[in-house]
C-alpha cells in the first residue's frame, strides 16, 4: 500500500473522530419554541385576607350634623355600580364623631335603604359614650354586607337637638364623582351633598382559592384597593418550567394597570420579577408569555400589582400557567428541522470517508 492511501486512511479516521465528536457533544443550533400544556396551581396564597377599605379623601375639617330636628341619618350613598363599595362584603366601619351639649339615646352604625330604613346592622353605641372631642368609634357586624346601588353606609341618631347633638367628620374635599357620595337624610328624602366622610370601611377579601376552581365567575378579591406589592402566588407542586401566565378578569374596574410577575423554587424568596407587563384592561382572559424557547423554572408562580389606575380592589377570576410539556421532547415542525440538520452533521463524516476512499484507494486497486 503506498503513502498517499494511508495518508488517504489516516485523513478519513480524523474525520470520523471529529464527527462522532459533534455527535456526541454539540446540538445543532436551532432555538426551537418549545411546546406548552396548561397547568394550575395546587393551592394559592394571597397577600391579604381581611383588610380596611379607606375612603379616598383624608382631611377632615368640619362636621355634618345628627339629630332629630335636622338629618337624622348621614353616610355615604352608592352611587352606581362603579362605587367603590358597591357590592363589597361589608362588615363594618369607623367613623370620626364628636359631640355637642349633652343629647341622649343611641347611634346607630349600619346601611339604610334608598327610604331611610335600616337593611343591615352594624352596632350601636350610647352617644354618652361618645366624647366631646374627636373619636373614632366602630360598628362591626359578623356578617358582610354586600351593598348596592342607592344604599348608604351611616349612621343614625334621632334624639338630641339642634343644640344637643352629634357632629359626624366629613372631608372638606369635593366629591371626586367616582364613588359613593355624601349624603344626608331628613324628612324622609336623601340629599347628597358631596365628598366623602372620614370612614374607614372594613371589607374581607375573598378566598385566594376562587382563583383556581376553574369557574371564571368566581374571583379572588384583594381586600385593599391596588396598591404596589398587592399580590397572590401560586404552588405548582413542583419545579417546573414556566412559559407563561395566564390570568382572568372578570369586570374591568378590578384590573391592575400593570403587574410583575416571579417565579421561584420557594414561597418566601421570589427575587427579581422575571416580567413585568401591562395589562388590557378588558374582561376575559389574557396570557403573558414569559419566554417560548428559555422558561424560568420555579414551583411558585406570583403575580403582584405594580402600578394601578383606579382605587379599586383587585379581583382575579381564575390563575394559570403553561409549563414546558416534558411528554413532548420532539417540539414539532422546528424539531424536524432539527433532526434534519442532525442527520446531515452524524453522516457527513462517513460520506468524506468513502469519498476518500474513492479518491485514494479505489484508482490504487484498478
Ligand atoms: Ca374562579
Amino acid at each position: 500500500m503506498d503513502g498517499s492511501v494511508i495518508i488517504g486512511f489516516i485523513i478519513a479516521g480524523l474525520i470520523m473522530s471529529v464527527g462522532v465528536l459533534i455527535w456526541s457533544n454539540i446540538e445543532p443550533v436551532i432555538a426551537c419554541p418549545l411546546d406548552a400544556v396548561s397547568d394550575t396551581f395546587v393551592a394559592v396564597t394571597a397577600s391579604s385576607t381581611q383588610n380596611n377599605l379607606i375612603m379616598n379623601l383624608t382631611a377632615d375639617t368640619t362636621s355634618n350634623q345628627v339629630h332629630s330636628a335636622g338629618n337624622t341619618i348621614v353616610g355615604e350613598r352608592v352611587v352606581n355600580t362603579a362605587s367603590l363599595l358597591y357590592d363589597q362584603p361589608i362588615f363594618g366601619f369607623t367613623a370620626k364623631m364628636i359631640r355637642t351639649g349633652s343629647p341622649t339615646g343611641n347611634v346607630t352604625f349600619g346601611v339604610f335603604d334608598s327610604t331611610g330604613n335600616l337593611v343591615h346592622f352594624f352596632g350601636n353605641h350610647s352617644i354618652a359614650e361618645i366624647s366631646s372631642v374627636n373619636i373614632e368609634s366602630i360598628g362591626k357586624n359578623s356578617t358582610a354586607y354586600r351593598p348596592t346601588v342607592g344604599d348608604v353606609i351611616g349612621i343614625q341618631f334621632t334624639g338630641g337637638d339642634a343644640s344637643n347633638r352629634l357632629n359626624v367628620r366629613f372631608q372638606s374635599q369635593s366629591f371626586d364623582g367616582a364613588d359613593s357620595v355624601r349624603s344626608t337624610f331628613q324628612s324622609g328624602t336623601w340629599t347628597d351633598v358631596a365628598n366623602d366622610f372620614t370612614f374607614i370601611i372594613y371589607v374581607n377579601a375573598s378566598s385566594a382559592s376562587n382563583a383556581i376552581d376553574g369557574n371564571v365567575n368566581t374571583y379572588w378579591q384583594s381586600g385593599v384597593p391596588q396598591e404596589a406589592g398587592t399580590s397572590i402566588y401560586g404552588d405548582l407542586g413542583s419545579t417546573q418550567q414556566v412559559m407563561a401566565v395566564r390570568i382572568y378578569s372578570n369586570n374591568t374596574s378590578y384590573i391592575p394597570a400593570t403587574i410583575r410577575i416571579f417565579v421561584s423554587d420557594d414561597n418566601s424568596n421570589f427575587g427579581s420579577p422575571v416580567k413585568t407587563t401591562t395589562l388590557s384592561q378588558s374582561v376575559g382572559y389574557q396570557t403573558v408569555t414569559l419566554s417560548n424557547t428559555d422558561p424560568p423554572a420555579g414551583r411558585y408562580v406570583k403575580i403582584e400589582v405594580d402600578t394601578w389606575g383606579t382605587d379599586k380592589l383587585w379581583r382575579v377570576g381564575e390563575f394559570s400557567v403553561h409549563v414546558v410539556d416534558v411528554t413532548d421532547e420532539g417540539y414539532g415542525a422546528c424539531a424536524n428541522i432539527k433532526n434534519t440538520v442532525w442527520t446531515v452533521l452524524s453522516i457527513a463524516p462517513f460520506v468524506l470517508f468513502f469519498v476518500l476512499i474513492g479518491m485514494f484507494v479505489v484508482p490504487r486497486l484498478m
